[in-house]
């Protein structure tokens, strides 16, 4: 059972103004492998570092392509835990409230978040390689992967890649929320990818309060106001309870 030291209470009940940023950690009780966990299968020879780059989609289109059918399959078949349900509570009760997700899957939002911040996109979306846009039907099938309806290039999942620039639109904002706010979340996610692993430091620096929580520690742990070890399935609907 979470113990929850009554200063981090207090602070969660008088912050109006709160960041939260979620990594693939917050999806695993949902059965979606993080991202740092070993792969499986076909799969467990590639480093998602090594699939998740417009090079590995140029070398070698259908393998790319094939793997983000699988994690489809994966996200398709989860549930929201009780992590994003609470967080989808917990921006009911805020007046500011930004959730930023690293998460491609889409969870969040069928958790009953709005106006989720998709810092790094989403698997469940396509888009043409090579005109990046959306693309939602008409898809020449008969290739893998499969062609744009209007020029027939490649279609590609509608995620930010290594060496990829986060949508500046969606970069903003995340910016723009971590330095209004009072209070600051960063929830199930190993802090090592750039740039969203910076937004906690904006908030710091913006003079928020932090709260990690996570199942380990990270290279922020030692920057955090608190640090709360254990599931974020427990954690968050525990200090939800404490609201
Ligand atoms: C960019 C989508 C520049 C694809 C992903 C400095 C500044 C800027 C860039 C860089 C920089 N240094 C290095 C870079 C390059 C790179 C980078 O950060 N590399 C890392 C590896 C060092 N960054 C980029 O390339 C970014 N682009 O900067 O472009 C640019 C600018 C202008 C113009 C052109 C270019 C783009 C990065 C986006 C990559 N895309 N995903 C896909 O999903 O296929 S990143 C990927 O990693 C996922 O989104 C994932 O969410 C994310 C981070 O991983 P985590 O979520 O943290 O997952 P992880 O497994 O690591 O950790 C899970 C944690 O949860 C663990 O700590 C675990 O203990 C914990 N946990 C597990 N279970 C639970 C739990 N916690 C609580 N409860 C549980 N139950």
């Amino acid at each position: 059972m979470t113990t929850i030291p009554p200063d981090l209470i207090e602070m969660l009940r008088t912050a109006q103004r709160i960041a939260v940023l979620t990594g693939s950690g917050v999806s695993a009780e949902s059965g979606v492998p993080t991202f740092r966990d070993a792969q499986t299968g076909l799969w467990e020879r590639f480093r998602p570092e090594e699939l998740a780059t417009p090079e590995a989609f140029e070398r070698n289109p259908k393998l790319v392509w094939e793997w983000y059918v699988w994690r489809r399959e994966l996200v398709a078949e989860a549930e929201p835990n009780p992590a994003h349900l609470a967080l989808a509570e917990l921006q009911q009760a805020k007046d500011d409230f930004s959730l930023i997700t690293q998460n491609v899957d889409g969870l969040h939002q069928r958790a009953g978040s709005t106006d989720v911040l998709e810092f790094h996109g989403n698997i469940t979306r396509n888009k043409c390689f090579r005109e990046g846009v959306i693309v939602n039907g008409g898809e020449d099938t008969s290739s893998v992967p499969p062609g744009c309806p209007s020029c027939g290039s490649p279609l590609r999942p509608d995620v930010v890649w290594f060496g990829e620039a986060i949508p500046s639109a969606v970069l903003s904002s995340a910016f723009a929320a971590a330095e209004r706010c009072e209070l600051f979340l960063s929830v199930g996610t190993s802090s090592l990818v750039q740039p969203a692993a910076g937004l906690a430091e904006i908030a710091l620096r913006s003079g928020a309060r932090l709260l990690e929580i996570n199942l380990e520690a990270t290279p922020l742990t030692s920057l955090a106001d608190h640090s709360l070890t254990g599931p974020a399935g427990e954690i968050l609907p525990a200090l939800l309870q404490e609201l």
